[in-house]
């Protein structure tokens, strides 16, 4: 019987900054690192009350900021399968983070342990890991304590990536199931994955070096383990940006996020006309390519590209087995480019969908197709093949050995994809073997749909929560009158398309804007972000070209 007779006392040593307020946003609470010491603390406790509400299956503590600020750190709820938690547990998360006293802490509990029934004799387990952050170690000691107190079975993976640790989750809850999703250690990672690839590449012709820069952060080390388990010259890299160890590395002008926001190459990288380029961001869980044309021209490959690779592939392979009742979708954001957006529906002729920013809402969306692709466009996102697909895929009965063949290569992808969640070096893997059996260079990919020019700014106000929206974040009804103000921008532009949003992981307001041509793309943009500068409260240098 889980007791909370210990909590109080645990919990007064890891009090709650005054005057702070945390939020479960977007992927969890992020915030500075030096204020998170209580919440992470209670994060444990809760987890420990998901596990049990869950009948003792294995819950995921992951102390990251991923793509955030070095200083910044964050922690967030892994649900059984791998999946982000519930979001009717957000709320939950919220209230105990901002409890005033050790007191209402374990009020708090109590009342969650009513309202959802859960039976507290449960054995509690959870498993958790870290990113490289410096602040990582002290958060990681409050949890422990959070774990501690309530006397939970543990699993610490120590430093891994983020998607590791949600695969880890997904494979202890599956372990002693009919279909267990892998062996939960690093090696048993690298091994799935490694091998599903080599299965699908084999014969073909070999790739040239693949050049990845690692953000500073935890995809370094890991991806040369991986290099290291495939070891075959079909998986050759060269990592960049793999220092984990000086302070004030990570993430700083290099990573996903650097290069999908300013459409440039990580500081220091030129690139050579052929090359093959990617970046990660700090926890690998997001991944972009790039490379430079013959003239030296700077293209990149984000989640858009990603997504219409990937769903252009896994359609033409369902075609193969004659599989014609699977039907492969797209979910995408209101970041997604435009012309990706028309490339699914007129030219792919595949069913697309938008979801509010933050993969959990994507995936939930991608569940409800049979195999669905989902990709933010900052390059975050994976795909998802739902039950019935499995099983279409298991009865099927090939009369040719072509589709044979392509049912083989269903289930191989289906072994290369961590379904938890967007992971940057098991989409890696997909994305090169899509290559590799394509023969495609970084160009031919590039060509299959011109991106419309877009410009992604932030914004720092004085109170991001006065921001609200509707219509999948496309449209601000709050402050007022501001939606009509972006309106009346965009209409000034041919092919102009605006939205303003508050960001769910900094802070600050997110303003994206695309048009027909570079110049009025960054008019737009910029006039949308000085217009939420002086109009809601702008705070530092009001944003200009
Ligand atoms: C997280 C989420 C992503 C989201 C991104 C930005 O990414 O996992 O789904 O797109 O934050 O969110 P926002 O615009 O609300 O700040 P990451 O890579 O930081 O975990």
């Amino acid at each position: 019987m889980t007791s909370f007779a210990k909590v109080a006392e645990h919990s007064a040593r890891h009090p709650k900054p005054e005057g702070v307020t945390f939020e479960y946003g977007t992927a969890g609470f992020r915030t500075l690192g030096e204020t998170l010491a209580s919440t992470v603390f209670r994060s444990a406790l809760l987890a420990a009350l998901r596990s049990q509400s869950k009948q003792g299956r294995v819950i995921g503590v992951m102390i990251t900021a991923s793509h955030n600020h070095e200083r910044d750190n964050g922690v967030k709820l892994v649900d059984p399968m791998g999946e982000m938690l519930q979001q009717s547990w957000e709320g939950y998360c919220t209230d105990i983070a901002n409890a005033d006293s050790d007191a209402q802490v374990v009020h708090i509990l109590e009342s969650i342990v009513k309202a959802e029934g859960i039976d507290t004799s449960i054995q509690p387990k959870v498993a958790y890991a870290r990113d490289t952050r410096p602040s990582g170690p002290l958060l990681q000691a409050a949890l422990e304590d959070g774990l501690t107190a309530l006397e939970v079975e543990v699993t610490n993976y120590g430093v891994v990536t983020t998607p590791q640790l949600h695969y880890f989750v997904r494979c202890l809850n599956t372990e002693h199931s009919s279909a267990p999703y892998g062996d939960p250690t690093e090696s048993g990672y690298n091994e799935k994955y490694g091998q599903a690839f080599l299965r699908l590449v084999e014969g073909k012709p070999q790739p040239s070096t693949l050049h990845i820069d690692a953000a500073n952060g935890v995809g370094a080390p890991q991806v040369r383990k991986l290099a290291d388990a495939i070891a075959s010259p079909y998986f050759s890299i060269d990592v960049r940006n793999s220092d984990t160890e000086t302070l004030g590395k990570l993430n700083i002008d290099c990573g996903a996020d650097y290069v999908k926001s300013n459409q440039r190459p990580p500081a220091g990288t030129s690139l050579a006309p052929g090359g093959r380029y990617c970046s990660f961001d700090g926890d690998a869980d997001r991944i972009v390519y790039y490379y430079a044309d013959e003239h030296g021209i700077f293209h990149l490959l984000d989640g858009d590209k990603i997504s219409t690779l990937v769903a252009t592939y896994l359609r033409d392979l369902v075609a193969a087995a004659g599989l014609s009742d699977l039907q492969v979708g797209v979910v995408q954001t209101a970041y997604a480019n435009g012309s990706s957006t028309s490339y699914i529906k007129d030219t792919l002729r595949l069913p697309t969908v938008f979801a509010k920013t933050g993969v959990k809402h994507l995936h939930h969306e991608a569940e409800r197709m049979s195999i669905g692709a989902y990709f933010e466009a900052n390059g975050h996102g994976t795909v998802l093949f739902n039950p019935s697909a499995v099983d279409k895929l298991q009865e099927a009965k090939p009369t040719t050995p072509a589709q044979a063949d392509a049912i083989g290569r269903l289930w191989a992808l289906r072994d290369l994809i961590n379904e938890s969640v967007g992971d940057a070096m098991s989409d890696m893997l997909l994305v090169e073997t899509i290559l590799i059996c394509k023969g495609w260079t970084l160009a031919q990919w590039d060509a299959a749909y011109t991106d419309l020019p877009s410009r992604l700014l932030k914004v720092v106000v004085n109170d991001r929560n006065i921001f609200k929206t509707t219509n999948a974040e496309q449209t601000l009804t709050s402050p007022p009158g501001l939606q009509d103000v972006v309106d009346a921008l965009v209409a000034k532009f041919p092919k102009g398309r605006s939205f303003v949003r508050p960001s769910g992981t900094e802070d600050a307001v997110r303003v994206y804007a695309e048009a027909a041509t570079r110049s009025d793309c960054d008019q737009l943009a910029y006039a949308v972000a000085g217009a939420v500068f002086d109009k809601a409260g702008g705070r530092g240098e009001r944003p200009a070209e």
